[in-house]
């Protein structure tokens, strides 16, 4: 499970939700995540420092360097962001 700090208290997300929010962020529905994309997505999730954040996802999970985040490479993120466990304090 995974968890995010909100003004309401903590609460978790599931994969599901994550891969949700991952794919709400992708705003010019290319079906890929760029690291703007995905420091709106990390922001939503209640990271600090989203920019940073996406900084550090992007480069766990973008195996072929391109700068996006592909379909297929999308579980790593989702993966990325579960590790977190994201008590973001
Ligand atoms: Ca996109
Ligand atoms: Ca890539």
């Amino acid at each position: 499970m995974f968890e995010v700090k909100s003004p309401q208290g903590l609460f978790q997300l599931s994969e599901n939700q994550i891969e949700g929010i991952f794919k709400r962020h992708d705003e010019n529905g290319d079906g890929q995540l760029n690291k703007k994309e995905l420091a709106r997505a990390f922001k939503e999730m209640g990271a600090m420092f989203p920019a940073w954040r996406a900084h550090c996802a992007m480069k766990h999970a973008d195996g072929d360097s391109n700068g996006v985040i592909t379909h297929d490479e999308f579980h790593k993120i989702i993966n990325y962001a579960r590790k977190l466990g994201y008590t973001v304090k």
